[in-house]
């Protein structure tokens, strides 16, 4: 299968965040292809900045098929999106 024709989805989340823990535990219901970026890491961390335009947790990177990249901020969005 070519998987680049798929959406692709990263969750930027740092461990302490009560929000994120919520997404995750939301998560760990389902079976999601989503990579999870920890944010304690500084890539991780400048990635989301330089791409969502802040640092705030959690965050979903949602790449579509043509590229295009959208960066949800808000957990409920998050888990709406994946529910
Ligand atoms: N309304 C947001 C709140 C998220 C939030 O407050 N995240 C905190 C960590 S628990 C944060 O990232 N603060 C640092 C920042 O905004 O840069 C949600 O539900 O996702």
């Amino acid at each position: 299968m070519d998987t680049t024709k798929e959406t692709k989805l990263a969750l930027y989340y740092s461990k302490y965040c009560f929000f994120c823990q919520k997404v995750l535990t939301f998560m760990r219901g389902g079976d999601f292809d989503v990579e999870l970026r920890n944010t304690s890491d500084r890539e991780h961390a400048q990635a989301l900045m330089a791409g969502g335009g802040k640092t705030q947790v959690p965050c979903l990177r949602i790449e579509q098929a043509n590229g295009d990249v959208q960066w949800m901020y808000e957990s409920d969005d998050i888990i709406r999106y994946l529910g």
